[in-house]
């Protein structure tokens, strides 16, 4: 017999022209790859393969909509749905449920996607920006900063991250402020500047974070008295100003305002070196997409979502799994091809074997939270000489740190400290 095609719905930031993350440059291949690996099992979905329809979103939740309805409205019914980007998973998965479907994001870090209330058929391969919470506070600690400033775009992924945040500090007895901005950070950075802000968190997706770093070079918010605490999925040349984004910065400036800065990302690829459940290493993963994007290693970390690739693969194989789970608990004579937007049954069993996946994939063990999210490890680097080095480690589970002290400082006095003398002691 021919094999039965299972539809799927994917969406993808295949460009970040208006700001937000262009993950879909690698997720997507990440993706196909996946489809093509499931497809060629026997032992996963005999007799199904299974189809992707995509979208580019490009991270604008408004023509995410839109595509989400073109999905639905256009035959064959889609039995999943995937999605990328924070904005875009927000909308699509608020809106899923009425459908009666499950959405996994390969690429949504907004920690108010933890919500099992608003987003009642979500799960998500990628950690939410709240596991790098914890370790910045590790490092406040381990430098004896008491007090600390975020600078973020205001979206909810950065605005429930700087909640989070501010709530983990005061716990700490950090003192914490706050300048948010959207779109242009003109008036923010020249209230950090009056502030006299010294060691600064940034939240804000890349194209702000050019506009951040600029300005900061400018006013002379770097160098000696201050650190500045990025988001660590950001491309490796980031900070080069593209010249269609008309910044009134050199590449140079700008590599000279973003030396020393830190970031922190959860861990997204395995370390392991037995192989996941493809057959695939992560660093096997990573060398063959590396291929297919007709890159060289070196180079490749320059490709939108490159970091993120390996939770996209891992996104198609939770998927492939839970139908495989489905298809064996359906009642006689119901197939998954059966599935429709009313039907229940179905829905909830998809749901429960989402729910109960459990494998090792190329990004590290995949299970899902009740919240349905994903727990890893932090990584933290530093960039030295325009080059990103790799600082250490932190489990925020069990609060354990592998940290490398090779981190290094404009002053030979070493970190600066968090304010003024004056302003130290009236803290
Ligand atoms: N690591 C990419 C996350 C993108 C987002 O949450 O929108």
């Amino acid at each position: 017999d021919d094999p039965v095609t299972l539809h799927i719905g994917g969406t993808f930031p295949m460009e970040s022209g208006s700001g937000g993350w262009a993950g879909g440059e690698a997720c997507l291949p990440a993706v196909q790859m996946a489809l093509e690996d499931v497809n060629s099992r026997s032992d996963v979905l005999p007799g199904y393969i299974l189809h992707m329809n995509t979208s580019n979103s490009k991270c604008q939740p408004g023509l995410a909509m839109q595509q989400l309805y073109d999905f639905l409205y256009t035959p064959p019914t889609k039995l999943m749905l995937l999605t990328g980007c924070s904005p875009v998973t927000t909308v699509i998965s608020e809106a899923a449920p009425v459908w009666k479907l499950v959405v996994i994001s390969y690429g949504g870090s907004s920690p108010a996607l933890s919500n099992r209330e608003r987003f009642p058929t979500l799960f998500r391969t990628h950690p939410s920006a709240n596991m790098q919470n914890p370790t910045r506070i590790r490092i406040m600690e381990k430098f004896k900063w008491k007090k600390i400033t975020i600078l973020m775009s205001v979206e909810e992924v950065f605005t429930a991250t700087a909640k989070d945040l501010e709530n983990l500090a005061r716990r700490k007895g950090i003192r914490v402020e706050r300048q948010s901005f959207y779109g242009d950070p003109t008036d923010a950075m020249k209230t950090l500047l009056r502030q006299d802000a010294r060691i600064i968190i940034g939240l804000y997706y890349v194209t702000e974070a050019r506009k951040v770093l600029c300005q900061a070079y400018h006013h002379g918010l770097y160098g000696r008295k201050h650190v500045w605490f990025l988001i660590g999925w950001y491309a490796d040349t980031w900070y080069i100003p593209p010249p269609d984004e008309h910044l009134n910065c050199t590449a140079e400036q700008m590599a000279k305002a973003a030396e020393y800065h830190f970031t922190t990302e959860s861990v997204m690829l395995s370390r392991d070196d037995n192989p996941a459940i493809s057959g695939m290493t992560g660093k096997q993963f990573q060398k063959r997409l590396a291929l297919r994007l007709q890159k060289e290693t070196d180079n490749v970390g320059d490709v939108g979502g490159f970091p993120e690739a390996p939770l996209a693969y891992d996104a198609v194989w939770a998927l492939a799994l839970a139908f495989n789970c489905t298809r064996q608990h359906l009642p006689l004579g119901v197939k998954l091809e059966d599935f429709s937007y009313t039907n229940q049954m179905m829905a909830s069993t998809l749901f429960q074997c989402v729910k109960n996946t459990s494998f090792r994939g190329v990004s590290g063990k995949v299970m899902f939270s009740d919240s349905g999210d994903r727990i890893a490890r932090t990584q933290i680097e530093q960039m030295q000489n325009g080059k990103y080095k790799i600082m250490g480690y932190y489990d925020a589970t069990s609060g354990e740190v592998e940290w490398y002290g090779n981190e290094k400082w404009f002053s030979i006095k070493g970190p600066p400290p968090d304010s003024t003398i004056i302003q130290r002691a009236m803290l």
